[in-house]
C-alpha cells in the first residue's frame, strides 16, 4: 500500500511581535489604537455601574479584557470597509464608530475629542439604554448595534446568525468591485454552528472579500471550547474552506494590527477570504461584573494569569519601553477616554446616587409598533393596474411568466442577482422557472450550495448593503432550514434596527403539494410566514397577477416571499401583450365571482379550483362570492373587500390547501370575526388539509388532502347556515 502524506495548501501562521515590531506603528496611528482601547474599558465599566443602578435593561455583554482585538483591527481597516458582530459587539462598535467618526489625523495626544466625536459615544450608550437619542433610536440595545455610516452593517444577537449576513454584504461589495472588504467578528461559539460553516464554505466559493475573525476567548458562557469541539485551534477550520489563516494572541496589539492588515492586503488584491483567530480572555462573567470563577467553570488562578497579560497592561508598557509614549503621554490618553466616557454618562442620565435615567430621552410613547415594515413611501408614484386595464392580450405559460418578469429586471437594474439550488443549470432552474437567465446573465444568475441558512442570510446581507436579490428556496419545507435568517433575522432586521434598513429581498418558492413527495417537499408555509409581520407574502394565482406583483415587490423595500403553485407552473394565462412592467398592487383582493350566501376567501391554485367547482355548486343551489386574496399577510390583507362581501353574505369560508396547523384560516376568521361581527350570521369556516405531513403514498396523500367534494359539501353547509 503506497501512502502518500497530503500537505494543505492554504497559509496557517501565529504571529508574534517583538520588540522592535511596534515601532512599525507611528506614534499617531498607536496613540489612536491605545485611546480606543482605554475608550472600550472605560465604557464598559460605566455601563456595568450603570447597570447596577438599574439604568440600563436587559443583559450587559462586556467586552472588558478584548479591548485590544478590535480597536487593533479596526485600526487596520479603511474606513468604506465594513463589520458585523455578535452579541458582545460594543469594543468593535466603539472603535469603527470612532474611526469613522475621527480623523485619521486626529491626534488624541495633541487634539482635543471633537464634538461628533462626544456625540457618536453619547449616541452608543443611548442605544445601550434602549433611548431615542441611539442609533438605532433604542430599539436594537446593547445586542443590536448598527451604524451603517460608520460601517456597522449589524450586530447580532442569534450566535453565528450574522455571519452569513456578513458574507452577504461581502458578495455586494464584490458584485460592485468597490475594493472594500467585510470583517465578521464572532466568537468562539459560534464555530460550530451551521450558519458559520454554511458561511464558510459560501466565501470560499465565491472568493469573498471577507475576514471571518474569531475572538476566541475560551468560553461559551460556561462551556470551554474543548468541551464543544475536538479542534483545539480554531482556525484550522479554515483549512476546510481553502482559507488562509492566521492566529495570534489577544494581548499582543502589534500582531492583531498586522495580522489584519496582511489579511486585508491579500483580500484587496484579488485574494479570497481569510480567518483571523485571536486568543483572548473576557475579564468578567458572560454578562455583569462577576469574574467567572464565581461560577466555578474556570479558576482564579487562570484569571489572574490574563489579568497579567492583558494588552491594556501590555500595549502601554511596550509603548513606553520603545520611548513611543511618556508616561505622561498615557495618563492624558487614559484620562481624555474617561472623560469622553463621563460626559456621555452625564448626558444621558441624571446624576445620583443612584444615577437614573433621563426621562426625556426614552423612545415616543406609542411607537413600540412602528417600523416593522417600510412605510410604503417607496411605492407611492408606482401605478397599478389590474387585468380589465389590458385589451390587447396574448397567453403566457407560468413559469415562463416568472423568467419573463425576472429577466425583465436583471436587464434594467444591476441591482439584482438571483440565486437559489439549481437556478442556473438545465437552462435555467429545476422547474423552469428562470429559463434563459443564466445564459443572459451568467454572473447575475447563479447556483448556490445545497446551504439554505447560508444562502438566504447572504441574501439578506446584500439586500442590506443596496442590492436587490431574488432568491430561490427549492421547496418551501427548506425554509425551516433556514428558519434563522428568514424569521430570525429577515423578518425582524428593519425593526430591530430602528428602520435604519430597508431589506428588498424577494424569496420564491415552489408549493410541491400532490406529487408525491411526502411529509418534507409537500408544505404550504403561509401559516408560519404569516407568523412574522416583516414579511410580505404574495400568492398568485395567475401569470398576470404574478408579473404585476413581481414588479411591485421588486419596487418595494420589504421582504416578500412569492409562494407559487407547482399546479399553475404549466398553465396558460392571459396577460398584456410587450408588457412586462405593470404593478398590481399588494393588499388588493380580487373579486373573482359574485355570489349571495357564502363568501369563499382563498388564494394561489385554490382559486383555481374553487372557480372550476363554481358550476357545482351553482347545480347544488349556492351562490357563492369567491374572492383571491392573492396578498396573504396580515398587515396588509384586504380585509375591506372581504368584509364588503359578507355584508351580503354573512357567512365565511376560507379554503386552503395548507395542512391546519400551517394555514391562516383561523386566524383570518378570528379578525374578520372581530372587525365584523355585525355581517355574520354563522361562525368564520376554515377548510384546510388534514393537520399531517403528506405521505408519499398515492391514497394516504389524497387522504390528508383537501378534496373537491369536502369543498363542495362544507360550502353548501355554509351556505344553509349548517356550519358549526
Ligand atoms: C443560537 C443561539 N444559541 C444560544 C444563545 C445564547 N447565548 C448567548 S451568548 C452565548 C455564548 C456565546 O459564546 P461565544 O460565541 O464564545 O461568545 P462570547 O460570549 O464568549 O463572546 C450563548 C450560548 C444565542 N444567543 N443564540
Amino acid at each position: 500500500m503506497n501512502r502518500e502524506k497530503l500537505v494543505v495548501e492554504q497559509r496557517w501562521e501565529r504571529l508574534r511581535s517583538d520588540a522592535d515590531d511596534i515601532k512599525q506603528l507611528s506614534v499617531r496611528r498607536a496613540a489612536q489604537i491605545l485611546f480606543d482601547m482605554y475608550l472600550i474599558n472605560e465604557f464598559e465599566h460605566a455601563l456595568l455601574r450603570l447597570k447596577t443602578d438599574d439604568c440600563i435593561w436587559g443583559p450587559v455583554h462586556t467586552s472588558v479584557g478584548q479591548e485590544a482585538v478590535a480597536a487593533a483591527s479596526i485600526r487596520a481597516l479603511q474606513r468604506g470597509d465594513k463589520i458585523t458582530g455578535s452579541h458582545r459587539a460594543h469594543h468593535q462598535f466603539l472603535s469603527k464608530t470612532m474611526s469613522h467618526v475621527l480623523d485619521e489625523e486626529w491626534d488624541p495626544l495633541e487634539d482635543d475629542m471633537p464634538a461628533d466625536g462626544s456625540e457618536a459615544v453619547v449616541r452608543t450608550l443611548g442605544e445601550i439604554m434602549g433611548l431615542a437619542n441611539g442609533y438605532c433610536g433604542g430599539r436594537g440595545g446593547s445586542m443590536h448595534l448598527r451604524n451603517l455610516e460608520a460601517g456597522v452593517l449589524g450586530t447580532n444577537a442569534i450566535v453565528a446568525g450574522g455571519i452569513p449576513i456578513a458574507a452577504g454584504a461581502a458578495f455586494a461589495e464584490k458584485q460592485a468591485a468597490s475594493g472594500r472588504l467585510v470583517v465578521s467578528y464572532f466568537g468562539d461559539g459560534a464555530v460550530n454552528q451551521g450558519a458559520f460553516h454554511e458561511s464558510c464554505n459560501l466565501a470560499g466559493v465565491w472568493k469573498l472579500p471577507l475576514i471571518f475573525f474569531i475572538e476566541n476567548n475560551l468560553y461559551a458562557v460556561g462551556t470551554h471550547s474543548d468541551e464543544a469541539t475536538a479542534v483545539h485551534l480554531l482556525s484550522q477550520r479554515a483549512n476546510a474552506y481553502s482559507m488562509n489563516a492566521l492566529i495570534v494572541d489577544g494581548s499582543d496589539t502589534v500582531a492583531i494590527h498586522e495580522a489584519t492588515r496582511t489579511a486585508a492586503d491579500d483580500i484587496r488584491g484579488g485574494g479570497g477570504p481569510w480567518f483571523i483567530e485571536a486568543f483572548c480572555y473576557r475579564k468578567y462573567h458572560h454578562a455583569g461584573d462577576t469574574p467567572g470563577s464565581a461560577f466555578g467553570y474556570r479558576s482564579k488562578e487562570e484569571e489572574q494569569q490574563f489579568e497579567q497579560n492583558e494588552a491594556l497592561r501590555a500595549f502601554p508598557e511596550a509603548l513606553r519601553n520603545a520611548a513611543m509614549l511618556s508616561d505622561q503621554q498615557l495618563a492624558r490618553l487614559k484620562q481624555k477616554a474617561a472623560d469622553c466616557v463621563q460626559q456621555a454618562v452625564d448626558s444621558c442620565t441624571n446624576a445620583g446616587p443612584p444615577r437614573t435615567v433621563r426621562s426625556d430621552l426614552w423612545p415616543a410613547a406609542g411607537s413600540a409598533a412602528e417600523g416593522v415594515r417600510s412605510s410604503g413611501a417607496e411605492l407611492a408614484d408606482v401605478h397599478y393596474v389590474e387585468a380589465s386595464d389590458f385589451e390587447a392580450t396574448t397567453s403566457m405559460v407560468f413559469s415562463d411568466a416568472i423568467a419573463a418578469v425576472t429577466g425583465r429586471w436583471l436587464e434594467n437594474d444591476q441591482r439584482v442577482v438571483v440565486l437559489g439550488e439549481e437556478v442556473a443549470s438545465f437552462g435555467g432552474g429545476a422547474y423552469g422557472a428562470t429559463r434563459g437567465l443564466p445564459q443572459r446573465f451568467p454572473d447575475r444568475v447563479l447556483n448556490t450550495p445545497i446551504s439554505e441558512a447560508g444562502f438566504v442570510g447572504l441574501g439578506l446581507g446584500a439586500a442590506m448593503s443596496g442590492m436587490r436579490p431574488v432568491v430561490e428556496i427549492m421547496f418551501p419545507d427548506f425554509s425551516l432550514v433556514a428558519a434563522d435568517q428568514l424569521f430570525n433575522q429577515i423578518a425582524k432586521a428593519r425593526h430591530m434596527y430602528g428602520g435604519t434598513t430597508d431589506i428588498p429581498l424577494v424569496v420564491r418558492t415552489r408549493i410541491a403539494t400532490g406529487c408525491g413527495y411526502g411529509g418534507q417537499h409537500s408544505m404550504d408555509p403561509v401559516g408560519l410566514f404569516a407568523l412574522f409581520p416583516g414579511w410580505r407574502i404574495v400568492a398568485p394565482s395567475n401569470a398576470f397577477d404574478y408579473i404585476g406583483l413581481f414588479n411591485s415587490a421588486m419596487c418595494s423595500n420589504d421582504p416578500v416571499v412569492f409562494l407559487e403553485h407547482h399546479t399553475l407552473y404549466k398553465n396558460r394565462y392571459e396577460v398584456p401583450v410587450s408588457d412586462l412592467d405593470y404593478c398590481v398592487a399588494f393588499g388588493k383582493a380580487r373579486v373573482i365571482q359574485s355570489g349571495g350566501d357564502v363568501t369563499v376567501v382563498s388564494y394561489g391554485a385554490m382559486t383555481e379550483r374553487l372557480r372550476a367547482l363554481a358550476p357545482t355548486l351553482q347545480q347544488r343551489g349556492v351562490a357563492a362570492e369567491l374572492i383571491d386574496l392573492r396578498t396573504l399577510d396580515f398587515p396588509s390583507l384586504d380585509f375591506a373587500t372581504v368584509g364588503e362581501s359578507l355584508r351580503k353574505t354573512g357567512s365565511l369560508v376560507s379554503v386552503e390547501e395548507a395542512a391546519g396547523g400551517q394555514s391562516i384560516g383561523n386566524r383570518l376568521g378570528a379578525i374578520i370575526s372581530a372587525r365584523y361581527f355585525d355581517y355574520l350570521d354563522a361562525p368564520c369556516y376554515s377548510l384546510t388539509s388534514l393537520d399531517v405531513p403528506n405521505s408519499v403514498s398515492r391514497v394516504l396523500e389524497a387522504e390528508a388532502m383537501l378534496d373537491d367534494e369536502t369543498i363542495v359539501d362544507t360550502l353548501v353547509k355554509a351556505a344553509e347556515r349548517r356550519l358549526l
